[in-house]
């Protein structure tokens, strides 16, 4: 059903048929949703709950997705929705149903002002191979990385993998990888000698930050390990600095997971203490049509503390 390559199945939650059944219903009545500036309005966020309320089981799936994000090895879930997906389409019901299940977690809000809250991350045959929508290998990162307050959670919703198999998505916790680091390498992570990326038309997520500490020493529910490993091919980054961040990266790689994500599977990332990516997408995509290549749509999610 799943392609798991590695990863713990305990990750991964199959809500019950009944459920199912009553998610697909939900979707079928809940309203669209109203914006408040860049977050979901709070009138639409009472009002999802209080459909949400109404199915048995509803809480245990909540709880079920609580406890596995901040679990040991928790820090990223994977809601398996296929069946969902199946009945409703991935369109505008289902989005409702799907944005009124994050919503009981933290709140959706949308930091690019240049796209929707769902933002489509489809495959462009031109874009560059490792960015979001390129054919090859997407290196570890966390998303906007160089925000002083990135997004606390990141969203991918898969729409439909790649046809020819591949594109399977790579996970690892960064503060398990930082903490097999040595202290000399620590302290130059420490150190604010990083930069990485273009920051415009963003809102809610504090100022630029470059250039920025990879460790910012804060509790790992407050900070960052602000890395990407995208900085180490394209910013001019000190040897020894450089050299550390490379240090990092290769325990991400060590302590990786990694799985396809299927129709209607909702992957939700910690950004404290997960970092995220992607496998290259199969060779031959000029042969596959626009349309059955790979799509996924991404949401964020500010938790209520920040807020
Ligand atoms: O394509 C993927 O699976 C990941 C994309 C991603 O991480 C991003 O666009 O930020
Ligand atoms: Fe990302």
């Amino acid at each position: 059903m799943h392609e798991i390559e590695s990863a713990d199945r305990n990750n991964f939650i199959y809500p019950p048929g009944e459920l199912e059944e009553a998610l697909i219903e939900i979707g079928k009545v809940l309203p669209d949703w109203s914006m408040d500036g860049t977050f979901l309005a709070d009138s639409t966020i009472q009002q999802y709950r209080a459909e949400l309320d109404s199915v048995p089981q509803f809480r245990e799936l909540k709880d079920a997705l609580l406890s596995t994000l901040s679990a040991e090895a928790g820090g990223y879930v994977v809601v398996c929705l296929g069946n969902v997906a199946q009945a409703l389409g991935i369109e505008e019901q289902f989005l409702r149903m799907t944005t009124a299940l994050l919503a009981e977690m933290a709140t959706p809000f949308q930091p690019f002002q240049r796209w929707p809250l769902w933002k489509t991350i489809g495959t462009n045959l031109a874009a560059k191979p490792g960015m979001s929508t390129g054919i090859g290998y997407n290196a570890f990162h966390m998303d906007l990385v160089n925000a002083t307050q990135p997004p606390d959670y990141t969203i991918l919703l898969c729409v439909r993998p790649d046809p020819l198999g591949a594109g399977a998505s790579i996970l690892s916790d960064a503060r398990a990888a930082v903490s097999r680091l040595s202290p000399s390498t620590r302290a130059l992570l420490a150190e604010r000698d990083y930069c990485y990326g273009s920051f415009f038309e963003l809102s809610d997520v504090g100022e630029e930050y470059a250039p920025f500490p990879v460790l910012d020493g804060e509790p790992a529910d407050v900070g960052f390990v602000r890395f990407t490993a995208k900085m180490l091919a394209e910013s001019d980054l000190r040897e020894a600095h450089a050299h550390a961040a490379r240090e990092l990266a290769d325990e991400l790689i060590a302590g990786q997971a990694t799985f396809t994500l299927q129709r209607g599977d909702v992957l939700i990332v910690d950004q404290h203490r997960w970092v995220h990516g992607r496998e290259p997408l199969a060779d031959g995509q000029h042969d596959v049509p626009d349309e059955n290549r790979r799509v996924l749509l991404q949401l964020f999610l500010r938790s209520r503390q920040q807020l």
